[in-house]
């Protein structure tokens, strides 16, 4: 029916008609608008705020200085700079005025006199531990996984490698900034948020202000793009929210595409120093892994390494491995998720190495992924993660025919002395994080279904996917079924949307709801109808007996059970059609899949992309149309991430990229075609046996793209993005 369909998003109409409301779009009387005042050095002892003349502007109510509450893994200073500055774009003060100009014009009055310390922005020099660089400190986290003996492992190898893996800074560039829209009335609190979670920005703010208000709401508006950045509240958040507690008024905060690169959260920037033995068949024997990650100013970050770590085994029987995580401060915007956290880098990590050991045993890297690669599922790999399901083999073998396909493209292409070269990335991933997603259905009067999931997409297309769901399982038109999200008061408790887990969690929990539902159908229905609960089956959008074939439409089960305003319940079942579940599963999923490339490097070290296929398996796929729209998104900023995107400072803890202009995100005239296809073989165990596809893309480009012009230049690239200097 529905499910398996390539159907189109039923929430693009209002947005491509203009009718969306993001946080600049929502207006409440009375509301005051809120800067930022954002230091513009890395590192100092703050002295003293002078915001006197900043008050004389017209319009201004107020300015906020020294905020501070206690968050866990945040600075001491939280979420304002009030003794210790630690980097360029973090809040120190905020204005209020009753208009945005008004509170531009007083944020520039507001002067700040400091004593400056020295900055720490390179990493490898934080890891030296003798810098002062938060709090005195400049380790933040470090952690061993051990599993056998990875160094004799190694010893023991008839060949040894060794290898250095950089991947840059990023930023997440959403097409919507950052906003919040913080509005306090008669002891309640509503915050309109653009988040990838309203509950969990709920939970946050209820810890920190749980004890002024009453209640705290949190709703969702529409986001434009978030790629993992809008997960965990910020400061912004809180000193908006803090400010309209302090005024009794509306405050909206909205930044600037300039603040937005300075203050959300970067990713990557992890430096990966891999040593490792194998054989003469290329059989990796032992791993060791020295994983530097640059947190910047605030340890929260630090899980991003543990998932490196743990999955940087990948779909490879390697068992003798070692991992030492070191996680580093520096005067530089914290580090959190970007699309894929955590294990991109494991994956470019890993297949750095396989491809490092087909190039020295002049293999073929297909050939050398296939000896290494696990066979059989579920497997439990050398840091206890459980490999779910799937056939990686077959997988892999559908590569290598395209894979070898490519080559031999290059191969000729070469010939004409074109520098062209085929790379393949075999990735597998981690998903399903966070225990468990919600999810009721309810039957209006009208007959339609509506399913509010804990989910919260913000682009991905779930509220269809999701739709397609229920529609097959109550058997609906889908135009019947609406789905809705992003509101703490519409459903209790929740997670969001992360971790590509909303389909898997939200349309599992979905399911069940929608199962529980047929029954209470049915036991109305028999109710309504005179006859026993055990003669009526419920198909096709209705209750029916098959003996005498009496049938009730879905919408007249809702309908009966409203029907008479003066009359009395003479039922001895509940009237609601309502349910609501819950769905976690007791392991994580691995999707799995390959990325192949053929690229061509031009002499000025352009590159441009020949052809591109992607083969996923996330076990049964709802929507091919919106897991393609992933894939084709994820693969264009992995090529962003390889060749143009990152986040550079100078020695004082400058940001030098600041603007698009500096920041360069892929341009339309790069795109390329991204064929894609998908194997089904991977199912999980739930009920709905689908596993995430929102991140694998940006997972398997990285190393396809990198392999392929290493193979066309003909030399080593380390870090990324690439230096275009390698390239010439
Ligand atoms: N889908 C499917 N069959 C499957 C799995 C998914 O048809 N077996 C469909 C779903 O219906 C949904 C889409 O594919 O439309 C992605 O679903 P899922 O894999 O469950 O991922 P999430 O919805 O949880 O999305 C999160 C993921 C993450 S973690 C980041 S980061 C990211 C991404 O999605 N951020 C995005 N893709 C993004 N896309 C947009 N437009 N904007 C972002 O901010
Ligand atoms: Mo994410």
């Amino acid at each position: 029916r529905y499910v398996g369909r390539p159907i189109r998003r039923k929430e693009d109409p209002k947005l491509i008609t203009g009718r969306g409301r993001y946080i600049d779009d929502i207006e409440f009387p009375g509301t005051l608008h809120l800067v930022v005042v954002r230091s513009t050095v890395a590192h100092a002892l703050l002295k003293s705020v002078d915001y006197s003349d900043a008050l004389k502007v017209q319009g201004v109510v107020g300015v906020l200085t020294g905020v501070k509450f206690k968050v866990d893994n945040r600075p001491e200073d939280f979420p304002m700079a009030s003794k210790e500055i630690l980097y360029v774009g973090q809040p120190v003060a905020a204005v209020v005025a009753t208009d945005r100009y008004a509170a531009v014009d007083a944020a520039e009055k507001v002067q700040f006199d400091y004593d400056e310390l020295p900055a720490v922005v390179d990493p490898e020099e934080a890891a030296t531990g003798s810098k002062e660089v938060v709090g005195g400190k400049g380790l933040a986290y470090e952690r061993e996984y051990a599993s056998g003996d990875a160094l004799r492992a190694i010893e023991s190898s008839p060949q040894k490698g060794e290898l250095k893996v950089k991947i840059g800074r990023v930023y997440a560039s959403p097409m919507e900034p950052r906003g919040l829209l913080s509005v306090y009335e008669r002891g309640s609190l509503t915050v309109y948020a653009s988040t990838q979670s309203p509950h969990f920005m709920r939970r946050f703010l209820v810890e920190t202000f749980g004890g002024r208000v009453e209640d705290v709401r949190v709703v969702q508006a529409d986001v434009g793009g978030a790629f993992g950045a809008k997960l965990f509240p910020y400061p912004e958040d809180y000193i908006t929210v803090e400010a309209s507690l302090r005024f009794r008024r509306p405050v909206k905060w909205v930044a600037t595409r300039r603040e937005d690169f300075v203050s959300t959260y970067l990713s990557r920037d992890q430096i990966h120093k891999l040593r490792f033995g194998f054989d003469e068949r290329g059989v990796l024997r032992g791993l060791t892994d020295d994983a530097l990650i640059n947190l910047g100013a605030a340890s929260h970050g630090y899980y991003l390494g543990d998932i490196a770590a743990t999955m940087l085994p990948g779909p490879y029987k390697v068992r003798d491995v070692k991992v030492r995580v070191l996680g580093v401060y520096t005067n530089t915007t914290p580090l959190d998720q970007y699309r894929g956290a955590g294990r991109p880098e494991a994956t470019f990590a890993i297949e750095r190495v396989m491809d490092y050991i087909a190039e020295e045993l002049k293999e073929d890297p297909v050939e050398v992924r296939k000896r290494n690669l696990v066979v059989e599922t579920p497997y439990t790999n050398p840091f206890g993660l459980t490999y779910d399901s799937g056939n990686y083999s077959h997988l892999l073998e559908r590569a290598g025919l395209i894979y070898r396909e490519m080559e031999e493209r290059a191969r000729k292409l070469k010939l004409e002395g074109r520098r062209v070269g085929a790379g393949l990335c075999f990735y597998l991933e981690q998903n399903n994080f966070g225990p468990w997603e919600s999810a009721s259905v309810r039957v209006r009067g009208d007959g339609k279904v509506q399913v509010i999931v804990g989910a919260a997409p913000h682009g991905q297309g779930a509220g269809t996917g999701i739709a397609q769901v229920v529609a097959d399982e109550l058997g609906l038109d889908l135009d019947r079924v609406e789905v809705s999200w992003g509101d703490t008061s519409l459903i209790g408790e929740a997670f969001g949307t992360y971790g590509s887990r909303s389909l898997t969690l939200a349309g599992n929990a979905a399911l069940l709801a929608a199962r529980k539902l047929k029954d209470k159908v049915r036991g109305l229905a028999a109710e309504l109808m005179g006859t026993d609960v055990q003669e009526l089956v419920y198909r096709d959008g209705g209750v029916e007996n098959p003996k005498d074939g009496r049938r009730m439409s879905l919408a007249e089960v809702a309908r009966a059970t409203v029907a008479s305003m003066g009359g009395t319940w003479n039922f001895k079942r509940d009237p609601s059609l309502e349910v609501t579940e819950y769905f976690g599963l007791d392991n994580y999923t691995f999707p799995y899949g390959a990325h192949i490339a053929l690229v061509e490097v031009e002499e000025d070290g352009s590159v441009s992309v020949l052809d591109y296929r992607a083969i996923d398996d996330v076990g049964l796929v709802v929507n091919p149309l919106l897991a393609e729209g992933q894939v084709v998104g994820g693969v264009m900023q992995g090529f962003g991430e390889v060749f143009t995107e990152e986040i550079r400072y100078d020695g004082n803890g400058n940001p030098i990229m600041t603007d698009f202009g500096s920041y360069r995100i892929p341009r339309a005239h790069q795109a390329f075609r991204v064929r894609w296809e998908y194997f089904e073989e991977g199912k999980s165990n739930a009920p709905l046996p689908s596993k995430g596809i929102g991140e694998g893309a940006s997972i398997g480009t990285l190393d396809a793209l990198v392999s392929a012009i290493e193979r066309a230049v003909g030399r080593r690239v380390w870090a990324l993005p690439v230096d275009p200097s390698l390239l010439m």
